[in-house]
């Protein structure tokens, strides 16, 4: 096998750890104060026997707070994505996903390597996968065509931008999926962002998708973990491909404690996270070099066009500055608010991000 590079993004050596601006991801925020004492004063088991009470509890509480029968503990988002995908499927099928989305591009061609399906993208450049757009993907019912497995939806979108999808356009897609047979799962790594962004419940808004996968260690600002939500049967089957993906992980209620505490307050700072995103949308949106609209910056995800420097050259300037961020894309360049990024980091950033475009 041929080596593959490391990320060139890497913290540099001289940076302070103090002084640096983090806008990589959501997914970088440290556990807080309380969360350590949780962590640290947590009940544990051995939770293949299913005898961890906090991983228990946390999977009861994740159940309830979407309105469903049952909810199981991952160690990752792509782990919880890849269970549904492998329960939903069979081998030979095509998952109906957008071009951009997290598990076609990011999830190391799970979906082929696990499951053996493959991808039928279809693109949605605002993010918004609709039922029009799906039913062209579909596969005729035919015996001697591939089939549909599955319809896979992203909210919020990730490399759209932080993109949400309405209510509205969800349960269409659901209710007509579901009249051909096919199953939906969602992808909801950020299914609380979008909940805000509609000041809706994450019960309401995903009542109808088969299974759900959210993420505690985005923008709720859990160290790790994520849940996969669904039907009672659905989740027994789900433990098993956990284990077999190597994801029984006994005593992880030292995790699930942290996962709890960020359940439960997490939604709260979200707000916050939005409005420093729209602020660093705005600001950027009249910096010339930047192409942006910043009416598209809805969530804590800002996407933007560079016209004059590389994304990776960006990148690297903005690592001398003690900024991080990354590129998705050649000229195109990310930032993503957090619990651990303040409205006055934000100001930094944008002053020399304006500097060096
Ligand atoms: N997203 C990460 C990277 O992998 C791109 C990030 O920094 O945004 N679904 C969506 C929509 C995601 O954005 C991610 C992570 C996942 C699934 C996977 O979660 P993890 O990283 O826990 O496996």
């Amino acid at each position: 096998m041929s080596p593959v590079a490391q990320p060139e993004n890497e913290p540099a050596s001289s940076a302070s750890e103090t002084t640096v601006i983090d806008l990589r991801s959501d997914t970088v925020t440290v556990p807080t104060p309380a969360m350590r004492k949780a962590m640290f004063e947590a009940e544990v088991g051995d939770d293949v026997y299913g005898e961890d009470p906090t991983i228990n509890r946390l999977e009861r509480r994740a159940a309830e707070i979407f309105g469903r029968e049952a909810a199981i503990f991952v160690p990752t988002g792509t782990m919880g994505n890849q269970i549904a995908i492998k329960l939903h499927t069979n081998h030979g099928e095509e998952i109906i996903c957008e071009q951009r989305a997290h598990i076609f591009e990011w999830e190391m061609a799970m979906m082929a390597a696990f499951s053996g399906c493959t991808a039928r993208t279809i693109e949605a450049p605002d993010g918004v996968l609709t039922w029009q757009q799906i039913e062209r993907g579909l596969s005729p019912k035919l015996y001697y065509r591939q089939q549909t497995g599955l319809i896979s939806l992203e909210n919020t979108h990730n490399m759209r931008g932080g993109a949400v999808s309405p209510k509205s356009v969800m349960d269409e897609v659901c209710d007509e999926a579901h009249e051909r047979g096919i199953p939906v799962h969602l992808d909801g790594a950020r299914i609380f962002n979008a909940a805000a962004a509609l000041s809706m419940t994450v019960a309401e808004l995903t009542a109808k998708s088969d299974s759900i996968m959210f993420c505690l260690s985005k923008g709720l600002g859990a160290p790790v973990g994520s849940l996969l939500v669904g039907s009672a049967d659905f989740i027994l089957r789900a433990r098993s491909v956990r284990k077999a993906l190597g994801g029984g992980m006994r005593q992880a209620g030292i995790l699930a404690a942290a996962g709890l505490m960020a359940l439960e307050e997490g939604p709260a700072y979200i707000k916050q996270d939005h409005a420093n995103a729209r602020f660093l949308a705005e600001e950027l949106a009249r910096t010339p070099g930047i192409r942006l609209n910043p009416d598209s910056v809805q969530t804590n995800i800002l996407i933007f066009e560079l016209e004059r420097i590389s994304a990776a050259e960006l990148t690297k300037q903005l690592h001398s500055r003690n900024i991080k961020a990354n590129g998705v894309g050649l000229k195109q360049f990310r930032l993503v608010t957090h619990r651990d990024v303040t409205r006055e980091q934000c100001e930094t950033a944008v002053r020399i991000i304006q500097e060096l475009v």
